[in-house]
């Protein structure tokens, strides 16, 4: 049986409708502290549960007799430098919650990283799996900690500890939680409804990105990868890097008259010019057969398409 934390973010639903195919609706778990709407109560069954509170989440654990944990409960990057207390007590209290838990349960972990666990010090074009880490947003700090935490506990205790870092992640039919990606997702839904974007980067900022697909796909291969297969417990994942004004121009080639206007906020800027360019990830390749479906120009007719059929179910307007 597998449980969700944080389901009800950009990643759950998609990853969870997944593991139902392949085990079975009844046997994942999504939970979240919000209520779900109701195409996400219909798909499966959903819990309520607050990875800060221990006791609630070691009951689930033992009444649905949970054997494998995806850990995605956490303030991203932007939303958490507004709120560094709360971004702590989540992405480092309840991350040695659930750590503690897969421990005394013996349950398999799956907790995602980022490429916001690189900082200005790091190789940025491009960074490898190991190399210098001193990331400048508390998300940064709390992902570099569960990395090593995950696996100080995987080498002492042989906890099954699996850590991805995930590129920005673009989707159509769910929105990102309060990154500095997000306006890699906002920009398609603008492209299809008025036509206009303005965006917080600057046209040059270059950001590691991947298709959803591709990172549920990752996720659930790597999680089945032969433990004697993985060299290391953490590893980077690619797709594609690629600027504002990139992915602006091939968005034209399909809606002609988009239009890009740029406003950079220092905040994301910042935290933008701190993270890696590009990803090396030559070791998930080699170690358990990684490789991207989508580029840019699969990435951006895929997206369109998505929202506009989406739109058009909706009833809105469509561009
Ligand atoms: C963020 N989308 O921007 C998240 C992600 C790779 C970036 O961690 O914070």
């Amino acid at each position: 049986r597998v449980l969700i934390t944080g389901g009800l973010g950009q990643l759950g639903s998609g990853l969870a409708q997944i593991l139902r195919e392949q085990y079975g609706k009844e046997n994942v778990i999504l939970s979240d502290i919000k209520k779900p709407p109701a195409h996400v109560l219909s798909s499966g069954p959903f819990v309520y549960a607050d990875v800060l509170d221990f006791k609630q989440l070691r009951e689930l654990i033992v009444n649905h007799r949970i054997t494998w944990l995806v850990h995605y409960s956490a303030l991203l990057s932007a939303v958490g430098e507004a709120n560094v207390a709360l971004a702590r007590k989540i992405n480092i209290s309840g991350l040695h919650n659930v750590l503690d838990l897969a421990l005394e349960n013996c349950l398999r972990i799956f907790v995602p990283s980022t490429i916001g666990a690189f900082g200005p010090s790091s190789p940025r074009d491009p960074a490898p799996d190991l190399c210098v880490q001193r990331p400048r947003t508390i998300y940064g700090v709390s992902k570099v900690h569960g990395e090593l935490m995950g696996e100080y506990l995987h080498h002492k205790y042989g906890l099954d500890f699996r850590c991805l870092r995930y590129p920005g992640v673009i989707s159509a039919h769910t929105h990102p939680g309060g990154g500095t990606t997000d306006y890699a997702v906002q920009i398609f839904h603008d492209a299809v409804s008025t036509g206009n974007h303005e965006c917080y980067l600057r046209s040059d900022t270059r950001l590691p990105m991947m298709h959803i697909s591709d990172c549920h796909r990752a996720t659930v291969e790597f999680m089945h990868a032969p433990e004697s297969q993985l060299s290391l417990r953490t590893y980077n994942i690619a797709a594609m890097s690629f600027t504002p004004e990139e992915v602006a121009l091939e968005i034209q080639k399909h809606v002609p008259e988009f239009k890009v206007t740029y406003k950079p906020d220092t905040v994301r800027q910042t935290i933008a010019d701190s993270w890696p360019v590009r990803f090396d990830d030559s070791n998930a390749r080699r170690d358990w057969g990684w490789a991207p479906v989508y580029g840019l120009e699969g990435l951006v007719s895929d997206m369109l398409r998505s929202i506009r059929e989406k739109r058009t179910v909706e009833g809105l307007p469509v561009s």
